[in-house]
């Protein structure tokens, strides 16, 4: 049978609260500049424009209690949870727009939330150079874009860590459930936690030593026809010489080709079903081409480089 027609919402999330760097609250508008809706359009997506969230301005103090403006980041984060909500349960595949990465709390507990009252598997893959790990006694920073893994996991403010809303409380994501793909540069005391929680975490050492394709088999392992996959794109993922527009750069990052296998791979296994393009910055970028680059990649996501127009039954 025909795949049945897929609908994108694209929600855009202009804030840059959670980061350490002003900036990524334009991300949105450089993705639709860039041309991310006719992009997604030419792999047979319809696509629709939600157009951007509001919420409160940033402003850029310094950590409280060792978060820097957690009212502001959980005013942001219930917005883009409601908003991802409503389009999954229209049957929509969400698209956010960021923004900062903090915002991935919000998304991700709307996700966790719609797989728990719908019975589907939830695999989330985060690519990233930072393992967003942090804790309020761990971060160096107080930003909350390096903290929105620990808060699914339960770890966090309990306005954050409760954002899914989930039966008896439990948390929206169990280790099980999340890979982290292209990690480089975690802090001290967030590594240990990481180990410490048994993050499956398939850092740059690892995709050199075995390469992206047997990463991404291993990353996708398990995923099935009841498996809803969500992507949590941070741009800072990508090696800077190609993906310059980012706040928190690190060198060392997967190549052109080697994302674009990342993608590509994705889309074959059939199962994306929600999507976070975060942490594009364009304030620190040259002439667009990391959106640019962005929007190529998420093409690939959705099947640019796949011959067969459609999967097999
Ligand atoms: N991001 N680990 C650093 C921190 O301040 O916690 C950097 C976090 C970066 C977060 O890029 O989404
Ligand atoms: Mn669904
Ligand atoms: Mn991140
Ligand atoms: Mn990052």
């Amino acid at each position: 049978p025909a795949a049945a027609p897929r609908i994108a919402s694209l929600i855009g999330a202009p804030t840059d609260v959670g980061a350490g760097a002003r900036g990524a609250s334009m991300g949105p508008e450089a993705l639709r500049v860039a041309g991310l809706q006719p992009a997604l359009e030419s792999h047979g997506l319809t696509v629709l424009d939600r157009g951007n969230l509001s919420g409160p301005a940033n402003p850029w103090q310094p950590p409280e209690d060792g978060y820097r403006h957690l009212r502001e980041v959980v005013e942001w984060n219930r917005r883009v949870r409601d908003a991802v909500a409503a389009e999954l349960a229209l049957g929509h595949l969400p698209i956010l727009m960021g923004g900062d990465h903090c915002l991935a709390v919000g998304s991700i507990s709307a996700v966790a939330r719609h797989c728990a009252d719908t019975g589907r598997k939830l695999r989330v893959l985060w690519l990233d150079a930072h393992a967003d790990f942090n804790t309020s006694a761990l971060t160096p920073s107080g930003n909350v874009h390096g903290m929105p893994v620990a808060c699914l996991f339960g770890f966090g403010p309990e306005a954050l860590t409760q954002l899914a809303n989930m039966p008896a409380g439990s948390p929206a994501l169990r280790t099980e459930q999340i890979r982290q793909i292209g990690i480089r540069s975690v802090d001290p005391g967030e590594k240990r936690f990481v180990h410490a929680q048994g993050l499956e975490v398939f850092d740059m050492r690892f995709i050199d030593e075995v390469g992206m394709r047997q990463t991404m088999e291993r990353a996708l392992d398990g995923v099935d026809a009841n498996t809803h996959l969500h992507v949590s794109f941070d741009v800072d993922f990508l090696d800077p010489d190609i993906a310059p527009g980012v706040g928190t750069t690190i060198p060392g990052g997967p190549t052109y080709r080697e994302a674009q296998l990342c993608m590509e791979m994705v889309a074959d296994c059939g199962q994306l079903a929600s999507l976070d393009i975060m942490e594009l910055n364009p304030a620190l970028d040259v002439r667009n081409k990391t959106a640019l680059l962005a929007v190529d990649l998420v093409e690939s996501l959705f099947g640019k480089s796949t011959l067969m127009r459609t999967r097999p039954a």
